[in-house]
């Protein structure tokens, strides 16, 4: 069973370290998304550390000096979790516990609790729980102790807290059922998109956060939850939309972060059906995000991951309204111009441009700014679908002209 705990704001600290394929800037970048992730979890950051090194500390992920530093200022300031940028392995884990005394989580850990607090539906929890066994699993000999793990906050959700005495034969006994369980459901959802009829079928995907279900509630007028944090969404809602005499299904789904767990990609492998079974993805990109370009690489990933790169797609760049480029002042001699000062217009004639007019979108869903382009677009890309699928034009429904018209 996953376990809610009340949000009390966990004091957190954060580490990462500076290598060759990661400068600082870059993990920075890669910190302030680990410092929202911990936000949603419920945390609070009170400090971030970091380390130059050729390539991780096999033992201990930093280096020793830098670890007493840590241990240091967490006893001075009260701190309850230290999470780290990358994935732990298990004897890592076991080691920095000893040593730091407090709760150790990495960055797929924190992701995986985020998923636990946030799965509202059973088919979402069983999914979810089913990727922190498998997480568990390899970890259970360095697991903190029993006392410690009573006192619930992040990363404390989900099966730790229940099963205080587990071993490994009860996680695996525990997999197996759950993915029974999922094979079940899979079936049911399977028939369920069998009884859609064979409508065209368009899903929404892309990175976290970037406006998803937002424009989902928009063009369908649906209800879907949208919030300024991580992973508002882990069910697949399913709405049909009508776009002039046209008839579709849009779905929207959980979104997308760099280095998802592989646990979760694996067991929301039925969520991602959706995707995988779409005629055309709206890829959902966050243009206001400085990261942009990085998030775009981690969704296309994640894609090839599925199976679904190369599905006819449409580049849906939202938040316009937010998006400011950097301004490099007239007598600044020193900055040099790069992509963070590009103006949307610039942006357009990069590899934008190679994307196509027909498959590159700018809008704001919050403001609906550009809404009437978007729904052109997707309705001339539905149609093309559409009318390769019914030649006898069946489904569709009559059109009408500005003076109610029926037209031929
Ligand atoms: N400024 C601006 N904010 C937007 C726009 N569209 C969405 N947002 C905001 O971005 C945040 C995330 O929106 P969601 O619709 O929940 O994003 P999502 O892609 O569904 O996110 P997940 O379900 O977490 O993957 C919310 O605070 C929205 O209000 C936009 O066009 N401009
Ligand atoms: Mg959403």
């Amino acid at each position: 069973m996953i376990e809610k705990t009340d949000l009390s704001y966990e004091r957190t600290i954060l580490i990462g370290i500076v290598t060759k394929e990661q400068d600082q800037e870059k993990l920075e970048e890669y910190l302030d998304e680990l410092e929202f992730l911990t936000y949603t979890a419920g945390g609070e950051v009170i400090k971030r550390f970091s380390q130059r090194m050729d390539r991780p500390d096999p033992k201990t992920f930093i280096g020793s000096g830098k670890m007493n530093d840590v241990k240091e200022f967490a006893a001075e300031n009260d701190i309850g979790a230290v999470i780290f940028d990358d994935e732990l392995s298990p004897a890592q884990q076991k080691n920095i516990e000893k040593i730091l005394k407090c709760k150790i989580l990495d960055r797929t850990g924190l992701i995986l609790d985020i998923f636990a607090q946030r799965a509202k539906t059973s088919y979402a929890r069983t999914q979810v729980e089913l990727a922190q066994y498998e997480y568990l699993l390899p970890r259970l000999a360095g697991m903190w102790t029993h006392l410690e793990r009573q006192r619930g906050g992040i990363g404390m959700r989900g099966p730790g807290e229940t099963e205080i005495e587990t071993d490994r034969r009860i996680v695996r006994d525990k997999i197996s059922l759950l993915k029974k369980k999922l094979q079940t459901i899979d079936k049911q959802m399977e028939v369920q998109r069998g009884n859609r009829g064979q409508l065209v079928r368009v899903a929404l995907v892309g990175y976290t956060n970037v406006g998803k279900s937002t424009l989902m509630n928009v063009i369908s007028k649906s209800e879907v939850f949208a919030e300024n944090k991580l992973f508002a969404t882990l069910d697949t809602t399913v709405r049909k939309v009508v776009i002039r005499n046209l008839p579709f299904l849009l779905s929207d789904t959980v979104g997308f972060i760099r280095k998802l767990p592989t646990q979760l990609v694996e067991s929301f492998k039925s969520t991602l059906d959706e995707v995988r079974e779409a005629d055309l993805l709206l890829h959902v990109v966050d243009i206001s995000h400085p990261n942009f370009e990085e998030h775009i690489d981690s969704v296309n990933q994640i894609l090839t991951e599925i199976e679904t790169l190369g599905k006819p797609t449409i580049m849906v760049f939202n938040k316009i309204d937010a998006y400011e480029p950097e301004t490099i002042d007239d007598d600044d001699l020193i900055t040099e111009k790069t992509s963070a000062h590009f103006t949307l217009k610039e942006w357009k004639k990069t590899w934008m441009s190679k994307v196509g007019d027909d498959n590159a979108l700018f809008i704001s869903a919050l403001n609906k700014e550009n809404m009437e382009h978007f729904r052109k677009k997707v309705y001339e890309a539905v149609r093309e679908i559409h009318i390769t699928r019914f030649p006898y034009n069946n489904f569709l429904y009559p059109e009408y002209d500005k003076y109610g018209e029926q037209k031929e």
